[in-house]
């Protein structure tokens, strides 16, 4: 504490320090916004938020990511977003206090800040020639505002006795309307407004110039050379409110560390296998297109995926066999491993034999239920492997493929604890009655869905509370690769009840009954929900 500060009457000190917050949150809104509108402007991936973010995810242990997606959801990034505003706000009000009391040190957290923002941005994958800029012009605002906001702030306590330069106090409280405090107040309120209209206008910029999604709409995915065969009847249970057994596209869960979901143009998108190879394959768009593409049914999940959970859809994809382009790569003997690379960065890595299967529909997807690949689920292009958890397979935005060896090289995850391999684990989940619904006694149907894609359902069990396990019914299976919906009738009795089921696949394998976490990799435990029924 400065001496003028400790010999001040306590409310000056106060309204010093409320000054300071303000000047310091004003200037960081203002910093910030500026920081959203040129990275509109110059590098959209590049915005101060973005890298900040994506640093965060990056470099977050999984226990925080198992966290933030139990907690959140799908939600997770905007939570992620909404807590780097506020740990910014707080910090801002801090820094705006330091400036106040030393001139110079608070503007120089700000500038500092923005520097290292700015280093952060140039190390992101796929990051662009002025990525740099956002942040660095962030930071300079910011600090620019605050010695400015600061310097109004300071007149406010030491008017209107030019005489007490050591502070004011007792005839200035806040709220009290001197011309200086006004015009402060006017001035900070500005700054912190133009932030705002400065973060407004960046966005609306970004999605104006979203021409990717125009491309993408104007897209008329080519027929298949192969088609999928048709959802059998029955196959989705007549049931109200039960599951899709084909996931729409809206609802399809999605999970990725992208902050700001890539842009990729088709006309720019390439493909490139490289590594243990005879021969470096690079594949463009059009010559994709031009390739006789098949359809195929999978059921993608995901590892976090807890027993009970719904990271978990089913859709018709649309591509080209991995398997006939690392035909044309040849890789060599030694190679076992296939290090996937999306254009931001993010790797999985599946063993090259899975993908060279030929009983296996492991594609390069440009097509999901009919349309073109959405945004957020790998537009242009991605991988899809049945069988496989999606952090080792189902790479999006998808620009290499390394063939290479699981003992040379790591991927995303496998570098925060999960493991190298995620074939997918036997799982089975009750959908019907909804979680939470209560319910009259009488006649019901409980229902759900299994599965072990690649493998197959043979036969669902449901017991309730310490009742036999009685078998429930399957509905036809779309195929292997996908989950399978099952049903059996209850007649409910007022009472709580506890209805658990489990799964045994076409190896006659039974669920494992054990409960596991998601980590390192997937969980495992028959599911219980328990129901009131009144
Ligand atoms: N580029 C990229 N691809 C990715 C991921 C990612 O973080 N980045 N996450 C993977 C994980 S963990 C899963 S479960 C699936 C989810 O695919 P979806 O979002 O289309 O459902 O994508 C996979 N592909
Ligand atoms: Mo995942």
């Amino acid at each position: 504490m400065t001496r003028e500060a400790s010999v001040a009457p306590p409310v000056a000190a106060k309204a010093s320090a409320l000054s300071g917050a303000a000047a310091g949150v004003a200037s960081a809104v203002l910093g910030a916004g500026v920081g959203e509108l040129v990275a509109a402007m110059v590098a959209p991936s590049s915005s101060p938020f973005s890298v900040v973010g994506g640093v965060l995810i990056d470099r977050a242990p999984s226990w925080a990511k198992d966290a933030a997606i139990s907690l959140f959801g799908t939600a997770d990034k905007l939570a992620l977003l909404v807590g780097i505003a506020i740990v910014l706000l707080a910090a801002a009000a801090g820094v705006g206090v330091l400036e106040l009391r030393r001139p110079w040190s608070g503007a120089a957290v700000f500038a500092a800040l923005g520097a290292v923002v700015a280093v952060l941005a140039m190390t992101r994958a796929g990051a662009s020639g002025l990525a740099w800029l956002p942040s660095l012009a962030a930071g300079l605002v910011a600090a620019t505002a605050l010695r400015l906001l600061a310097g109004l702030a300071r007149r406010t306590t030491d008017a209107p006795s030019p005489a007490s330069a050591a502070g004011d106090g007792v005839d200035h409280a806040p709220g009290d309307e001197h011309p200086s405090r006004r015009r402060f107040l006017v001035w900070a309120g500005a700054s912190a407004a133009a932030g705002v209209l400065a973060a407004i206008a960046g966005t609306a910029l970004q999605a104006g110039s979203r021409s990717i999604d125009a491309v993408r709409r104007a897209l008329r995915l080519p027929a298949p050379a192969v088609a999928a065969p048709p959802v059998p009847a029955g196959a989705q249970l007549d049931l109200v409110g039960m599951t899709h057994v084909v996931t729409p596209n809206a609802s399809f869960y999605r999970i990725d560390t992208a902050l700001v979901v890539p842009q990729i143009d088709p006309a720019d998108w390439s493909l490139r296998i490289h590594g243990l190879v005879e021969r470096e394959v690079e594949i463009g768009w059009d010559e994709l297109l031009a390739l006789p593409l098949e359809e195929s049914w999978t059921t993608l999940a995901c590892v976090s995926n807890p027993v009970g959970g719904d990271l978990i859809g089913n859709a018709k994809w649309l591509g080209y066999p991995i398997r006939l382009l690392l035909e044309r790569a040849r890789p060599t003997a030694e190679a076992d491993m296939v290090l996937s690379r999306s254009i931001d960065g993010f790797t999985a890595s599946t063993p090259l034999e899975v993908l060279q299967e030929d009983t296996r529909d492991a594609i390069l997807a440009i097509g999901m239920n009919d349309e073109p690949l959405p945004p957020e689920h790998g537009f242009p292009v991605r991988m899809v492997v049945p069988g496989l958890y999606g952090y080792v397979s189902a790479t999006k935005w998808v620009t290499e493929l390394e063939v290479t060896r699981f003992d040379r090289a790591d991927a995303y995850w496998t570098t925060r604890g999960w493991s190298a391999k995620g074939p997918i684990k036997l799982q089975s989940r009750i959908d019907l009655p909804r979680r939470g619904h209560g319910f009259a006694p009488g006649d019901t149907t409980i229902a759900g869905v299994a599965w072990h894609q690649h493998v197959g359902i043979a036969k669902v069990e449901v017991q309730i509370d310490d009742g036999p396990w009685r078998e429930a019914s399957l509905a036809p299976a779309i195929s292997d690769d996908t989950w399978v919906q099952w049903s059996i009738p209850w007649k409910a009795e007022a009472g709580s009840h506890a209805i658990r089921c489990r799964a045994t696949n076409t190896k006659g394998e039974l669920q494992i009954e054990t409960d596991a976490w998601p980590a390192p990799d997937g969980a495992t435990g028959w599911q219980q929900l328990n129901v009131e029924v009144a």
